[in-house]
């Protein structure tokens, strides 16, 4: 796909021949909520799925999933994914490997489990303390013990975590640097030496490795070094549960704690025009500023009695419910969402419409690595991390997803919408005699002030964990509305 503001793209037709209810979801692309794919947009067996958009984004690795509720895990776990590549001028600029198949090679990592020859979704309850454990056969591209040549020069792999639950922690065997060039939603500034690349679920990396200096047929492997994972990575030695623990079904399964190969790679002869080192350079990166932020949202990753919960606390709306619009967004505005977790286990959080940019985890600059564009987060136990995203261009209509991209917490309901708007909502409450009439809804703040009395008060629809607005709007007729503890007064 080619990013391309002018130019709508053919319609893409998703024949739906599962025998039920699915979605598509283009995972980490800028669309509409009407083309998001998300719980919403549900077609039956024998339909079919007809979105239309225009790719706004980056050159990097986008994916598509299915995102029915309650069945994303399934239907993704039985083989409904797949990779977007998008490419752009920026890129195409920078000497890369680009031959597909070839220099260029897609990897999606998944883990199943299987009975018999069949893959065997019904994985156990989807409980926190007794969760999903017997994913023991490790995929590349759905391929038991993958292999692939590679030529003689410098390879570009794009790495997917399509698991449902899992960490991969990838390097090679012989513990080479390679050079990470791509985050989920775009190029790095500059590539990023390293040994291991981490990725949570729904997670991408692009990674360069130079074989220009191995002799022909060498052998050697891409690995998930799961050992070395921290202490409540689910795929660590200690995934961590709730108790601290981790859960008591744990260890029968090999893939966890051990390193384990993820592809077989043999050194073949070079290409013509082969690629023989690693440009020095990326993409333009320009994260936002905080100075330039409207609004700080906070959420809570929290243990619950029923799988762990994503929301303002553990009492308020803490899963998914498809009525309720759990956030509403202002068209246009630059917003800081901090993720608090309360869990000490990890929990990767993917948000749809924007790409983000990481500022923080636990008050510290992320690394290099995580500097570009961004989708999901891995968010380790008990930590924070904070980011900032642009929510422009698409406004009301369907709305938007974030979630825990642990398939089987999404599945619970370790999810939540919101609605980009492009007018803010209020409610007016009336003084003296009208005092009490407080559902009296209007559209715009112009409608609201238009028809309150002197000294009205104006308060935002909020579901409790959140300001709809900045805490300060001029608008016109020489009206300044200030948001002062929770209200908004006029002056
Ligand atoms: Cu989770």
């Amino acid at each position: 796909m080619q990013p391309d503001q002018s130019a709508v793209y053919p319609t893409i037709n998703v024949f739906n021949s599962l025998g039920e209810e699915t979605t598509v979801h283009w995972h980490g692309l800028h669309v509409s909520g009407e083309d998001d794919g998300g719980p919403w947009s549900s077609f039956g067996s024998n339909e079919t799925y007809n979105p239309t958009f225009t790719v706004k984004d980056k050159a990097s690795t986008y994916w598509y999933h299915p995102h029915l509720h309650h069945l994303t895990q399934k239907q993704v776990t039985l083989g409904l994914a797949g990779l977007i590549i998008v490419k752009d001028g920026e890129e195409a600029a920078i000497n890369l490997p680009r031959t597909y198949g070839v220099d260029d090679i897609p990897l999606i990592m998944q883990t199943k489990a299987f009975t018999g020859n069949s893959i065997n979704y019904v994985i156990g309850p989807m409980d926190p303390v007794n969760p999903i454990n017997n994913d023991a056969v490790f995929m590349m591209n759905g391929v038991i013990n993958a292999q692939q040549n590679v030529p003689r020069q410098v390879v570009r792999f794009r790495l997917l975590n399509g698991a449902h639950q899992r960490v991969f922690n990838v390097g090679l065997s012989n513990n080479a640097t390679f050079y990470q060039i791509g985050s989920d939603g775009g190029l790095l500034a500059a590539p990023v030496p390293l040994t291991r690349v981490r990725l949570a679920p729904g997670e991408r990396a692009e990674i360069l490795v130079n074989f220009s200096t191995y002799s022909e047929g060498t052998e050697l492997f891409l690995k998930s070094f799961a050992s070395e994972l921290p202490v409540g990575f689910w795929g660590a030695t200690n995934p961590g549960n709730h108790s601290g623990n981790g859960p008591s079904n744990y260890n029968p399964n090999p893939l966890n704690g051990t390193n384990f190969d993820i592809i077989k790679l043999t050194v073949s002869a070079s290409t013509v025009n082969p690629v023989l080192t690693i440009p020095s350079t990326g993409a333009n990166v320009s994260p936002l500023s905080e100075l330039n932020a409207n609004n700080v949202r906070i959420k809570f990753l929290t243990p619950g009695t029923n799988g762990p919960s994503i929301g303002p606390n553990s009492d308020i709306n803490p899963y998914f419910n498809f009525n309720i619009i759990n956030d509403y967004v202002q068209l246009g505005d630059i917003e800081i969402w901090e993720i608090h977790s309360k869990s000490n286990a990890y929990h990767p959080f993917h948000i749809h419409d924007i790409q983000f940019y990481i500022l923080s985890r636990n008050g510290v600059l992320p690394p290099l690595n995580e500097r570009g564009r961004k989708d999901v987060v891995a968010v380790a136990p008990n930590e924070i991390v904070r980011f900032i995203a642009k929510f422009d261009d698409f406004g009301e209509g369907v709305p938007y997803m974030y979630h825990c991209h642990i398939l089987p917490h999404e599945d619970k309901g370790m999810m939540g919408q919101f609605i980009v708007k492009k007018n803010v909502y209020v409610n007016k409450n009336f003084n003296g005699t009208e005092n009490g009439s407080i559902n009296n809804p209007y559209n715009t703040f112009y409608e609201a002030i238009n028809n309150s009395p002197g000294g009205a008060t104006i308060n935002f629809i909020s579901n409790g964990d959140h300001n709809e607005v900045p805490p300060t709007i001029v608008i016109d007729k020489q009206a300044v509305i200030k948001l002062v503890n929770g209200q908004v007064i006029i002056k």
